[in-house]
């Protein structure tokens, strides 16, 4: 899009937000912000110590990073003491009456130390407990195409959302929903995408999913459907996984459910990476403007490497191999200098246009199609820090939808409105104190006055006599602020009507959308629906549920989706369609992901096998290609330490076959030399490494006696280049034979892997 804002990013620093502290180099401490360049200019190096203020875009008051540093503990060079600061001589043994006594009472070092142990875990969030988060900041678009608007003051007078030479600090959490704090990144599964904005007129929390659409339309349902996907109540199974009798049998029995089933059905479920997967607000939230004036808006995050999937094979080996795959991907990229960026977009439906659509704007299990309205970019947000205490930042970041600043405010959808009692509800739980916004990572950046002075580990004092309004002691301080000077007012919404217990007749179609979605798919992301449903019924014990989701849902879906699952799962397929399919065969390609790819290759990771004996010309411009298009380039031999070419030239390799598998890769490269290519072809290991690639569809590329490899693996369909000349590139796999073009062989291998993955390959040869 014309925001796209790649070069932006090469243009400022890459840390906004330093302080002086310690915290100018990564972790690796190598000179990160190189992953960003695409090779060409010096500013990116500068990416370390750049100022903020020399990049059009000052951080918001006073920083966020600045607050935490005041808080910030560092142990280097410091003499161990006690929590109350008294210097420690032993940490190994305890206070002892004689050398192999018992143990004394009075030993306040070995009670303090144990008693902090004992403690040290709180309550797991009840969903979305596994995580990861990152600090960044939100910056708007200086002329965001608004359509009919001329201004976003037009629409919402939150400042923060208007000056492009503001930054925001952020900071944002991502997380799976049904697993526990302990389970595996790569499940099937929504996704959280939770950002807290510090501005400056307090905290705003856009608690989002990666999925645009819930499960359910009333808040009061939320209890059963949780119950319902965790794990089972008599044995705790199965950990982080839909496939089981409880959740289907309550899906089957709410067909509102629908809508969302697709989704999770969906390469959606199964995001490569965090970076790489969009963010939604899902419910309509309203944006007031300084008159008093307010539009419905629907909020969208777009990431900027393109929206993209794991194959489901892939996920559930990646989560043996590497159950951290996406929290530490997140942290592998940012401490390479990489920014994961999105785009932050807005649909915007005029208050008296709302009944124009077919379904209800408050019914949260309804997207508004980009095809009636599309998406407006009004800024992007970039993550470039790591949190330095994981306990400390993503445990303790405490999100609450309720948090909302002037321009911003609710509207009256039943699922949201239950939200704005649960956070808070929650935070309680887990922190066992209302003051879980004292936490450092919860603070607002700014100023706080009001009477609440107590509570479990109250940190402020609270100074003055008067803690009550009014007061005459205190002077009635502190004032209540008018809305034009700033403070919150709601917006008064005009409510007329009786106390019902009811859900509205404008939310009862349910599949209209999941025909939509259907409709959307490509005929691979189709066929990997239905595979995803057979996996999910085939795991259900039970016939009767089984039978209720084809008939009562799927089939009220598309006749053929529900025959074809049908048939995979035992159940007899149905004969007609369902009473209640919708009459239209809309489509609407923004839902398939497959247009959401885009054309980088940035922060993919790529595999060369290597043995010795490779040909180092190979690997060097293989390597330099890659990298300067921002991809992450691994050597993988069959054992760690130093592989030598057959030039005599080494290579110090970055994994084994014992330390790593394909599926922790985006793509392999096999460069040629005999030596090595000979020894790869007797390694199972390598075969089988090149055997997945193939499988999991991702992009394969050989030079030289390389492609020897590739035929050895015999590639279902691939005719192996050997005897011919030139580039051959077929679904996705390159092959360079001797004397055809490196360069050119370089250049289709970054095209194969910018396409990720290349799902013409039949998917019934699936090789390995
Ligand atoms: Fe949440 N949700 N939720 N949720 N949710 C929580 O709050 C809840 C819903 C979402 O990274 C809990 O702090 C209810 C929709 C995210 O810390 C809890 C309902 C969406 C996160 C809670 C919903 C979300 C949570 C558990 C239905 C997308 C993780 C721990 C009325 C728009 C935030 C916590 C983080 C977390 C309640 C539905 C997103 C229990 C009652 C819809 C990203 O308060």
């Amino acid at each position: 899009s014309e925001h796209d804002s790649s070069d932006d990013i090469e243009a400022e620093p890459s840390n906004a937000n330093e302080t002086e502290s310690s915290r100018e180099e990564s972790a690796d401490g190598s000179s990160p912000a190189e992953m960003t360049d695409g090779g060409s200019d010096d500013e990116t190096e500068s990416g370390q110590t750049g100022t903020s203020d020399d990049a059009g875009g000052e951080v918001d008051g006073e920083s966020k990073q600045d607050q935490l540093e005041e808080v910030r503990e560092n142990p280097e060079g410091e003499q161990l003491t006690s929590d109350h600061g008294v210097k420690i001589t032993d940490t190994d043994n305890s206070l002892k009456a004689s050398e192999r006594g018992p143990t004394i009472m009075e030993d306040f070092h070995f009670r303090e130390k144990m008693t902090q142990f004992d403690h040290e875990s709180i309550p797991e969030r009840v969903v979305h407990a596994r995580g990861t988060g990152a600090h960044g900041y939100y910056q708007p678009y200086e002329d965001p195409d608004l359509g009919e608007y001329d201004d976003i003051s037009e629409l919402t007078k939150a400042s923060f959302l208007q000056d492009s030479d503001r930054k925001t600090p952020v900071f944002t959490r991502f997380s799976t929903v049904v697993g526990s704090r302990g389970s595996a990144d790569t499940v099937r599964d929504v996704r959280g995408f939770a950002t807290k904005f510090y501005t400056e007129e307090g905290n705003w929390d856009l608690v989002g999913n990666n999925m645009p659409v819930f499960f359910i339309q009333d808040a009061m349902e939320f209890p059963d459907l949780v119950h319902a996907i965790k794990s089972e109540p008599d044995d705790a199974i199965p950990q982080a996984a839909s496939a089981h009798d409880t959740f289907w049998d309550f899906a089957s029995l709410k067909p509102e459910i629908t809508h969302m089933l697709m989704w999770l059905l969906s390469g959606r479920a199964l995001p490569r990476s965090f970076r790489m997967m969009q963010g939604f607000g899902v419910h309509t939230f309203r944006f007031v403007n300084e008159d008093g004036e307010s539009v419905f808006v629907k909020f969208h995050w777009e990431p900027k490497l393109g929206t993209n999937q794991l194959v489901w094979d892939e996920t559930q080996k990646i989560a043996g191999k590497n159950p951290d795959f996406n929290r530490e991907g997140l942290y592998e990229v940012i401490d390479e200098g990489y920014e994961p960026e999105w785009e932050l977009g807005v649909q915007i439906v005029e208050e008296d246009e709302a009944d124009q659509f077919d379904f209800d704007l408050l019914d949260p299990t309804k997207i508004i199609p980009e095809t009636e309205v599309p998406v407006r970019p009004i800024g992007k947000m970039v993550l470039n820090e790591r949190p330095d205490n994981f306990f400390a930042e993503v445990e303790q970041v405490a999100f609450h939808p309720g948090n909302v600043v002037p321009g911003i405010d609710f509207t009256n959808d039943p699922l949201l409105q239950g939200r704005l009692f649960s956070y808070q509800d929650t935070q309680l739980n887990r922190f066992n104190s209302a003051n879980w916004d004292e936490i450092p990572i919860n603070r607002p950046v700014t100023e706080r006055h009001n009477n609440q002075r107590a509570g479990f580990m109250r940190q402020e004092i609270n100074t003055g006599k008067a803690s009550y309004k009014p007061n005459s002691i205190g002077d009635d301080y502190p004032e209540e602020v008018p809305e034009e000077e700033g403070g919150y007012e709601h917006f008064a919404e005009k409510i007329d009507g009786r106390k019902i217990r009811n859900r509205s007749e404008s939310f009862e179609e349910h599949f209209s959308q999941a025909r939509l979605f259907w409709n959307s798919m490509t005929e691979t992301e189709k066929q990997n629906i239905v595979e995803a449903a057979h996996f999910e019924l085939g795991k259900v014990d039970r016939m009767e549920i089984r039978e209720r989701t084809v008939y009562d849902l799927f089939n009220n879906v598309d006749h053929e989706f529900a025959t074809r699952v049908a048939e995979g799962i035992g159940v007899e397929p149905p004969e007609e369609p369902g009473d209640e399919i919708p009459d239209h065969d809309d489509e609407d390609p923004s839902l398939s992901m497959l247009n959401r790819t885009r054309d980088t290759i940035e922060t993919r990771k790529v595999a060369v096998l290597v043995d010795d004996g490779y040909d180092a010309d190979h690997l060097e411009t293989i390597q330099s290609t890659l990298e300067d298009e921002g991809a992450r380039v691994e050597i993988v031999s069959k054992l760690l330490g130093d592989v030598e070419a057959a030039n005599g030239e080494t290579v110090d390799a970055d994994e084994s076959h014992g330390t790593t598998e394909s599926v922790l890769f985006d793509a392999v490269y096999v460069p040629g030399g005999e030596g090595s290519v000979d020894a790869l072809v007797e390694q199972g290991t390598a075969k089988h490494f090149v055997a997945e690639m193939f499988k999991h569809k991702k992009p394969i590329a050989a030079a030289g006696e390389g492609t020897e490899l590739l035929e050895a693996v015999e590639l279902p369909g691939i005719n192996v280049a050997n005897d011919r000349e030139g580039v051959v590139t077929d679904r996705g796999v390159v092959m360079a034979p001797n004397g055809a073009d490196l360069e050119g062989a370089s250049e289709a291998f970054v095209d194969a892997i910018a396409a990720h993955r290349h799902w013409d390959r039949d998917p019934k040869e699936v090789g390995a």
